[in-house]
């Protein structure tokens, strides 16, 4: 058989440890699924007593989960593959995806114990007792404000430390999070070995032992010099001593990490020279599942919040909106991120308050205004804002000469709420260097005809859709298969190159240049008025 065949007889395992779930899906080298599993952390391992995954906190801030359930998963979820026939032994490359931002922390005995898994114990039992912080924050964690408002002002400030790293102090972000342990558990930062992320630890499992951070996932941490990446000393020095022994190195997205350990060979029935690859964050996962390669391919997500992200070939970080982060499948990119809190919620009030609750006649009303909305501008917060950051909620109207007013018409309404919303996106994504080139939509609003094509309007930019379910866990696989193929070339491999067969997607909106112009028109209005809204 030459190397052509055996190629074709691979697959390839990707992991998402998410919030809620553990799930896997394997492809064969010409991308098609052929196996999935999932465990659903509350209902498949309720000794955990989570919620969402989560345990939430009576301070209504601290968010947390504990990292034993993952470890508990782990072996669940392989039992389940089993059980769904998949050949384990055919297994060439394993990468994961982990939900960003959460932290995994290690005592010494960790390492050994990783070392020596015995194949003939669960991981759970093997793996008790190495957390020296039982309880793992996690990315809806938001009980970090000091030290948000300390490590930025250590660095020089919002935009300086969004220079630095990408984006400026988020909660959830790990660096943010490590201070917070030093400081109200120095005993429990100093039994700490290793703290890993939620993708990295998960790495740790499969390799049987300390894995390094990717630098797409380390991103999110406000610790790594974007540019370099590598960690940004000023921002280790300003949050706990001796970190950067515990964080460890960190790798490309796309590098062997290590072979996959023996448990899972003698266990499981993995292969021996099976390759795990670094393990990366949600998003950029995403990206990678979504096949988002060439600078200006965006992805916007139509769900509870809002989401666009693309790649992007110059970051231009920004102190009030959004995050970049290194690209996870090419080695000199990157990727912005925005969320917009007010996505789908937030239109269904507008159509259940305009339209009786019905889209056709939203999408009836919607197509009885002309684009531009006569010069009208909406601004609908069912909640705080947090792109970009309006804390206060409510309605606020505009006429065509921004004079606010108390009523528009039904049918301006909904047009306002849809043009308003994806003129922030255009507004806020150009601030950090995002141009969308062609956009994905994805996400339950995304088959929506008629507000897909105002998307395409305001942005200028043709729309496809194509639901991609589970877009972090094929993008692992995805990543496994990429990182298979630069280990087998030795060298660097375009992903676009190790992914051969064709994305599937349809075009779904074609942009008209006379609205495109229309709402660029608008765009330096829609700023005014969404300072006074925000009363910035
Ligand atoms: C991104 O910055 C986030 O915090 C979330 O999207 C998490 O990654 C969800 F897992």
């Amino acid at each position: 058989m030459n190397s052509g065949q055996r190629a074709k007889e691979h697959l390839f395992l990707g992991l998402d440890s998410s919030t809620q779930s553990l799930k896997a899906c394997v492809i064969d080298a010409r991308l098609n699924v052929v196996h999935e599993a999932a465990v659903n952390f509350d209902a498949d391992l309720p000794e955990f007593g989570t919620e969402g995954g989560v345990h939430r906190h009576p301070d209504g801030l601290t968010v947390t989960s504990p990292p034993l359930m993952w470890v508990a998963a782990l072996d669940l979820l392989l039992e389940r593959l089993r059980q769904a026939g998949c050949p384990a032994g055919r297994i060439a490359a394993v990468s994961g995806s982990g939900q960003q931002h959460g932290s995994v922390w290690l005592k010494a005995e960790a390492r050994a114990a990783l070392r020596g898994l015995d194949p003939a114990r669960p991981l759970r039992a093997q793996l008790e007792g190495v957390f020296s912080v039982p309880e793992s924050p996690v990315w809806m964690d938001s009980s970090t404000g000091p030290q948000c408002a300390e490590r930025e002002r250590a660095l020089g400030g919002a935009q300086a430390l969004a220079e630095l790293t990408g984006s400026r102090a988020y909660e959830r972000f790990t660096g943010n999070q490590i201070a917070k342990i030093y400081q109200t558990a120095p005993e429990r930062y100093a039994a700490t070995d290793r703290i890993a992320l939620v993708s990295s630890f998960m790495a740790s499992l499969w390799v049987g032992d300390y894995a390094p951070i990717d630098a797409a996932d380390g991103s999110g941490m406000n610790l790594m010099n974007l540019r370099a990446k590598d960690w940004a000393p000023a921002a280790l020095e300003c949050t706990a001593p001796e970190l950067r022994r515990r964080l460890g190195p960190i790798m490309p997205s796309h590098a062997v990490v290590g072979k996959v350990h023996r448990y899972y060979v003698e266990r499981w029935g993995f292969a021996g020279h099976g390759l795990v690859i670094a393990f990366s964050g949600d998003n950029p996962c995403s990206l990678a599942g979504l096949r988002l390669l060439r600078p200006g391919e965006t992805a916007i997500s139509l769900g509870t919040s809002d989401t666009i992200f693309a790649s992007l070939a110059e970051p231009r970080p920004s102190a009030t909106e959004g995050h970049v982060f290194a690209n996870p499948v090419d080695p000199e990119g990157y990727m912005a991120l925005l969320c917009h809190k007010n996505g789908s919620l937030t239109r269904e009030h507008v159509r259940n308050e305009c339209a009786g609750g019905s889209w056709d006649t939203f999408n009836a009303l919607l197509a009885r205004t002309p684009p531009g909305n006569e010069g009208r501008i909406g601004f609908y917060l069912r909640e705080p804002e947090i792109t970009p950051p309006i804390l206060r909620t409510g309605t606020f109207r505009f006429d065509g000469q921004d004079r606010p007013v108390e009523r528009f018409p039904p049918e301006a309404d909904v047009r306002a709420v849809v043009e308003g919303q994806f003129l922030s996106m255009r507004l806020h994504s150009g601030r950090i260097g995002l141009r969308p080139a062609r956009i994905l939509a994805t996400g339950g609003a995304s088959t929506n005809r008629a507000i897909v094509k105002v998307m395409a309007d305001v942005f200028g930019a043709p729309v496809d859709a194509g639901e991609q379910p589970n877009s972090a866990a094929v993008g692992a696989a995805y990543r496994a298969l990429h990182g298979w193929r630069c280990a087998e070339q030795g060298a660097f491999v375009r992903f676009e190159k190790a992914l051969t067969a064709p994305a599937r997607v349809a075009r779904a909106a074609e942009p008209d240049r006379a609205a495109h112009w229309l709402y660029s028109a608008m765009l330096e209005r829609y700023a005014a008025l969404e300072k006074t809204v925000s009363g910035g």
